[in-house]
């Protein structure tokens, strides 16, 4: 393998961090999956926009290409190879009250997590046959929730193309094809394996076998974090009875993406703020400072759609989940503030 040609156009901290010491010291070793170097940055070598631009094949990945990772790591989450991550699923110590502005100016609230099991590859280096066990083992222990969280298994093999076409739209189900996903190796046998489940209301959804092997979503309209984040713990502790999920005391939980380490969480609103995003420099200060990110309103890549913006916590490694959402509630309340002295 030859030194990529970064040019100028390459933005990830990837290309950044992939100095050509670094590049020499990692380019011929590989993990006990045949996971490499060439295999961690192939989305961000061919695509010249990404921001990040590497994945992981598994655990292992992380310490043997530390070198590249502990890098990325510490630039986007602000993390060092030192420092330890912590976790904390109690919904009790969040502190987000309701109140009739966040329900005004918030279309809707989703919370999500990454997870992949413990003791099988990460998306990116999995063998067909792993995959169809993932979603087995995965969709056997969804079919036995109770309540609340009861619901269905639906395998994106065989699913109508209104259907999928439908849940995409109204935010539900993930979109086929993503570029970065595709040149990382996660869409490699689409769509055998992948599906989603969800309960009858769809405020508790599972994605089977998509960046990561589970992706645990709640979600309803308004703007009750509370309520949304309470049902999530649940949730995942619930399959917490039935699976083990892949972690590590100073990453978090392993996810591919290196920006999702750590808690593993987005905890988003989709949010109207048509006066203040006129004025982008002051909606970045104000999203900066609550350690917030900016999406467009059809997820990652996105575009806003008549001033609803995606808006969601950035840290997510060496902050707890509560910290997550709190960090979104707190930023939430300041933009909403914004937004209301610009009305006057
Ligand atoms: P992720 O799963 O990493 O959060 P995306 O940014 O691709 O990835 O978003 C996935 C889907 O979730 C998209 O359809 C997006 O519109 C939807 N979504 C995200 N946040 C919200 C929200 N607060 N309300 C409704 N839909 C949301
Ligand atoms: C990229 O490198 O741009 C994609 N692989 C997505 C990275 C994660 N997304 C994000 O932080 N917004």
């Amino acid at each position: 393998m030859q030194y990529p040609d970064f040019t100028k156009e390459y933005k990830s901290l990837m290309a950044k961090y992939l100095t050509r010491e670094v590049f020499e010291e990692l380019k011929d070793l590989k993990t006990s999956n045949n996971f490499t170097l060439k295999d961690i940055i192939n989305s961000g070598v061919q695509n010249l926009d990404s921001g990040i631009g590497a994945y992981a094949g598994d655990k292992e990945s992380y310490t043997l290409f530390a070198p590249l990772f502990d890098k990325i790591i510490e630039d986007y989450h602000g993390f060092t190879k030192d420092d330890i991550h912590k976790s904390n699923l109690n919904s009790d110590d969040l502190n987000a009250p309701l109140n009739y502005d966040l329900d005004k100016y918030i279309v809707s609230t989703r919370i999500r997590v990454g997870r992949n099991l413990d003791n099988f590859p990460l998306g990116t280096a999995i063998s067909k046959e792993q995959r169809d066990e993932v979603e087995k083992i995965v969709s056997n222990a969804l079919n036995s929730m109770d309540n609340d969280l009861k619901g269905i298994y639906y395998p994106l093999d065989g699913m109508s193309k209104e259907n999928s076409e439908s849940l995409i739209k109204d935010h539900f189900l993930f979109k086929a094809g993503d570029r970065f996903l595709q040149t990382a190796g996660l869409n490699r046998d689409w769509p055998s394996g992948r599906g989603i489940y969800h309960n009858k209301n769809k405020t508790f959804l599972v994605w089977i076998n998509e960046e990561d092997e589970l992706r645990i979503i709640s979600m309803q309209s308004g703007g009750d974090m509370q309520e949304v984040f309470t049902r999530l713990i649940t949730a995942i502790k619930e399959l917490e009875k039935k699976m083990t999920f892949s972690y590590c005391e100073h990453l978090g939980y392993i996810t591919s993406c290196p920006t999702n380490l750590g808690t593993a969480m987005r905890a988003s609103v989709h949010i109207k703020l048509p006066k203040l995003s006129q004025d982008m420099d002051r909606f970045k200060t104000i999203t900066d400072k609550y350690y917030l990110q900016i999406r467009g309103v059809d997820g990652e890549h996105s575009k806003s759609v008549g001033g609803v913006y995606d808006i969601s916590n950035k840290r997510r490694l060496g902050v707890t989940e509560v910290q997550c959402v709190q960090d979104m509630y707190d930023g939430v309340m300041a933009l909403i503030e914004a937004e209301k002295l610009l009305e006057k």
